[in-house]
C-alpha cells in the first residue's frame, strides 16, 4: 500500500510503501486505537490464505507502524471495508465484506487497537430475493433510525444487502 502526504497548496511528499496483507481490497482510515492518530486498516488475503484485517497505527506525522494482523475467519480474498460505531462504545469497529459464505466480518475496535476476534454474520435477510449472495463492498449508516448503526454490502447478484443491528 502507498501513501502520498498532502504538503498543502497542492503539493505532496514522496510515496511511502508500507507493506499489507496480499491483495489488499479497500481501506479505510480512522482513529482505531483512540489515541487522537489517524490509523489505515485494509483486507486482504488469497483464495489459499487466511483471510486478515491489516491494521496500521499511525503516528500523526505521516508514519506508520508495521502491520498487525487479525483473522477475518477461514481463507479467501476479503473485499471492501467499512467502519464505523457499532456497538456504541466510542471506538470505531472495522466491517469487512468476505466475499464468500454470505458474510461479513465485524472486529470490534479496542483502545489498544486490538481489534477483537472477527464475528461472521450473515447479511441474507430477505427470504425470496437473491439479495444473499456473496457481500463485497460495504457502508454503514443508520437506516431505521434508531441510533444503532446499520450495514449496506453491495454482492454478486446485483443486490444491496441491508444487515439491520441491534444493540
Ligand atoms: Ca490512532
Ligand atoms: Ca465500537
Ligand atoms: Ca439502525
Amino acid at each position: 500500500m502507498s501513501v502520498i502526504l498532502g504538503l498543502g497548496r497542492r503539493k505532496f511528499g514522496a510515496f511511502s510503501a508500507l507493506p499489507v496483507a496480499h491483495r489488499p481490497d479497500g481501506l479505510r482510515v480512522g482513529d482505531f486505537n483512540s489515541d487522537g492518530k489517524l490509523d489505515i486498516v485494509t483486507p486482504g488475503g488469497e483464495f489459499n490464505e487466511r483471510a486478515v484485517l491489516s491494521y496500521l497505527r499511525g503516528d500523526g506525522k505521516g508514519g506508520f507502524n508495521a502491520q498487525i494482523t487479525f483473522p477475518l475467519g477461514g481463507s479467501g480474498r476479503p473485499t471492501g471495508v467499512a467502519s464505523g460505531d457499532l456497538d456504541g462504545d466510542g471506538i470505531p469497529d472495522a466491517i469487512v465484506g468476505l466475499g464468500r459464505d454470505k458474510e461479513v466480518a465485524i472486529l470490534r475496535g479496542s483502545p489498544t487497537g486490538a481489534f477483537a476476534d472477527a464475528l461472521q454474520v450473515k447479511t441474507a435477510n430477505h427470504a425470496g430475493l437473491a439479495d444473499d449472495r456473496d457481500p463485497n463492498y460495504l457502508a454503514v449508516g443508520d437506516f431505521n433510525e434508531d441510533n444503532a448503526l446499520d450495514i449496506a454490502a453491495t454482492n454478486s447478484s446485483g443486490y444491496v444487502s441491508l444487515l439491520l443491528t441491534a444493540r
